[in-house]
């Protein structure tokens, strides 16, 4: 129990107990449930204590070795040396450890790459991108010029010879693969070739497989990529925050576009976390994690087509997969409500072609990065996929037995021991 190892929430209660409060109550709603999310994981209790440090109160704006503020020797190191461990776990030339986010991230790298009103290729929201990827809603779509591609919706598969084609009709400057919401193993070495073709930058935004990545579950972008950028608390299982990655001859450019171009003062108390948590990601448990996540994940997805569920692409080769629920008669928003009642969180999402709203969807999105950090197996991913089907088709009729397989479940695999 987090309670035990770390108890802040014992902390803040002295302080603050409306805060504490609401603290405590997460954290029941965390152990006492099935964490579906497949952006979210529970980071180890070291990350956790890293992040509500003293490094918070210290200002560092610039680079190891060249800050506008005094005081910055032992930030200096441990940035330093968290640059040292990214580079080091994936194989990396250069790595600034400072964007706040993912979009930051990606944010930066376009402002490095692109002027306004360039053109840059990403894959669409509604079929799986990152709103960063070119959406109209976020700034990478009002300050660029988008040609977004698809995914087959027949197959719901990367169509690799259509990218070629946009690629070359459209000419962009910068060309992004990667995606939130995609079941399959992504062909980095294809994606850069066509890249190359055209002259255009290639990004790969690896946030939703970097653990899978560092783990050996999934190919790398970084030989491929000339830059990379990732969040650091998804399969990666660390703090929340975003991380660039590439070849050095960009490292000016990426450097400057992080700060001062997007961002101010680097977080270090998260920096601190994500040193540890490359860390904990060099170690050979975690390549064991990371081949479980997978198989957990190919478990639950053969386990939700026998229970008569229809899944994009037929299965999965990550962390992910995504429901189309529209031959169960019940859409994502309905099933996202009904799971949280059941004390299972997962997320509605659009499915290719998807005819409903966003707001509402005909699917829902599946992960096991989470449930694989509390050491579920296979069992419990069968176990998870009649759980679902159950919420699906007869709610009200199976509250108490889905609430019961949920409650034995949390408590054999505890959120921390
Ligand atoms: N919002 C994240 C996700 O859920 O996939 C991506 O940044």
């Amino acid at each position: 129990m987090l309670k035990k190892t770390l108890d802040s929430i014992g902390f803040v209660s002295q302080f603050d107990s409306e805060v504490a409060e609401m603290m405590g109550r997460e954290l029941t709603r965390q152990q006492d449930g099935l964490e579906l999310i497949a952006s979210e994981n529970f980071a180890s209790p070291a990350v956790i204590a890293a992040m509500g440090s003293v490094l918070t109160n210290k200002y560092a704006e610039g680079l190891p070795g060249k800050r506008y503020y005094g005081g910055c020797q032992c930030v200096d190191e441990l940035e330093s040396l968290c640059i040292q461990r990214a580079k080091d776990l994936f194989g990396a030339e250069f790595a600034n450890v400072q964007p706040h986010s993912g979009a930051q991230a990606n944010m930066a790298v376009e402002l490095a790459f692109l002027n306004p009103g360039d053109t840059l290729m990403g894959m669409s929201l509604a079929n799986g991108g990152h709103l960063s990827h070119g959406s109209p809603a976020n700034i990478s779509g009002k300050y660029y010029n988008v040609v977004s591609y698809d995914v087959n919706h027949e197959t719901g598969l990367i169509d690799y010879d259509q990218i070629r084609d946009m690629a070359k009709k459209n000419q962009p400057k910068l060309l992004i693969a990667g995606a939130s919401a995609y079941p399959r193993a992504i062909d980095f070495k294809v994606f850069a070739d066509i890249a190359h073709e055209v002259g255009a930058v290639f990004m790969v935004d690896m946030a939703h497989i970097a653990g899978l990545v560092a783990g050996g579950a999934h190919q790398s972008p970084v030989p491929y990529a000339d830059v990379v950028t990732t969040t650091t608390h998804k399969t990666l299982r660390g703090p929340r925050g975003g991380l660039i990655l590439g070849k050095e001859e960009f490292a000016k450019k990426l450097n400057s576009a992080v700060f001062p171009g997007t961002q101010g003062g680097p977080l270090e108390h998260i920096i601190a976390a994500k040193a540890i948590c490359f860390k904990e990601a060099m170690a050979p448990e975690f390549k064991t994690y990371a081949a479980d996540i997978v198989s957990n994940a190919k478990v639950l997805a053969e386990a939700l087509l026998q229970e008569g569920f229809n899944l994009v692409t037929g299965g999965t080769d990550n962390h992910l997969m995504l429901a189309d629920l529209r031959p169960m008669n019940i859409t994502g928003a309905e099933l996202q409500v009904r799971c949280d009642a059941n004390h299972i969180t997962l997320n509605k999402n659009a499915i290719p072609g998807d005819p409903e709203k966003p707001s509402v969807t005909s699917g829902v999105r599946i992960g096991t990065a989470a449930v694989t950090t509390r050491g579920l197996g296979a069992e419990e991913m069968k176990q998870i996929a009649r759980c679902i089907a159950l919420t699906a088709r007869d709610f009200e009729g199976t509250t108490k037995e889905v609430h019961e397989t949920v409650a034995a479940i949390c408590e054999k695999f505890p959120m921390y021991k």
